[in-house]
């Protein structure tokens, strides 16, 4: 499939999308969204782990596009917000691992992806913020829902209220990303870390995220009773007799995703 905005690359099972507006350093329009959505109906099994980054040195994604928001009345902000929270819960609950490799500016709606990812990683140049409120709107592709779920309430609320920026090192400390690297080796550690989980038993990983998404918001019984029927399902799989027999013949299961 052909796209304006983005570039996609595949690797084995490994796919990796590249968001690519170079002039407003992969700001989110309206098309980049639609096209994003194409991308994701692409996605088959086949396919076992996505990455997405930014195009460039300098930016992941600077935002939703300022130019195309500035001029929405109540019913389109209302309605563009829900197009991206929509499109991010989508990328959230794929069934298979989402990995951000953070390129530089992950700011707005650059921030809330990387969020919506199940892993962030990024390069020592990346920048975060929310810097919503500074121009007299929230955040508003989920980043008020998830800031505050991965690094917690406090530290969401003092970067949401203030809008401000803060560098890798900052970013690795309060747990926003899991890593940072010099630039150069961002992608090839996205793609080793992509290629370690791919390798792994594809639906166990994905019931794995299943339950890590779902239970989160559960009171414990509940979450560990899903748990239960989740780990029972891991037993009609073809690869948990796979992966059990090759341990025991001390050998390495080929997973095949039954
Ligand atoms: N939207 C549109 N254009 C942008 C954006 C953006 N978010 N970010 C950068 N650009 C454009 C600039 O306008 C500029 O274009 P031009 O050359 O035509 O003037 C080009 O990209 C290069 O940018 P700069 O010259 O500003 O580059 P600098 O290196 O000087 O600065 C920054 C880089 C710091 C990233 C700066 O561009 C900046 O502050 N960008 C805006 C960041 C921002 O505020 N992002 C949040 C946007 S709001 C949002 O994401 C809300 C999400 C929820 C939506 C809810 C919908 C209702």
């Amino acid at each position: 499939m052909e796209y304006k905005f983005l570039k996609t690359a595949y690797e084995g099972t490994i796919a990796t999308l590249t968001i690519s507006a170079p002039q407003s350093l992969n700001a989110l329009n309206s098309a980049i969204l639609e096209e994003l959505g194409q991308f994701l109906d692409t996605l088959t099994p086949a396919t076992r782990v996505l990455i997405i980054t930014g195009d460039g040195e300098k930016s992941f994604v600077a935002g939703a596009d300022i130019k195309e928001m500035s001029n929405l009345n109540e019913s389109e902000g209302r309605a563009f917000g829900e197009r991206g929270a929509r499109l991010f819960r989508r990328i959230e609950t794929l069934p298979i691992p989402v990995i951000a490799a953070i390129n530089g500016f992950a700011l707005g709606g650059g921030c809330e992806l990387a969020m919506a990812c199940d892993i962030r990683i990024c390069s020592d140049n990346a920048r975060f913020g929310q810097p919503e409120v500074g121009l007299g709107i929230i955040p508003g592709f989920s980043g008020t829902v998830r800031m505050a779920r991965l690094v917690g309430m406090g530290i969401a609320k003092d970067l949401i209220f203030s809008g401000r920026n803060i560098k890798a090192d900052e970013a690795l400390r309060i747990g926003l990303v899991n890593a940072v690297y010099p630039l150069a080796d961002l992608m090839p550690q996205a793609l080793a870390l992509a290629t370690k989980i791919a390798a792994n038993a594809p639906l166990a990983v994905s019931y794995a995220k299943t339950c890590i998404n779902q239970e989160f918001d559960m009171d414990a019984d509940k979450a560990i009773a899903f748990e239960n029927t989740m780990f029972g399902r891991c037993f009609a799989t073809a690869d948990q007799k796979a992966g059990m027999q090759a341990f025991i013949n001390k050998g390495k299961a080929n997973f095949e995703g039954k």
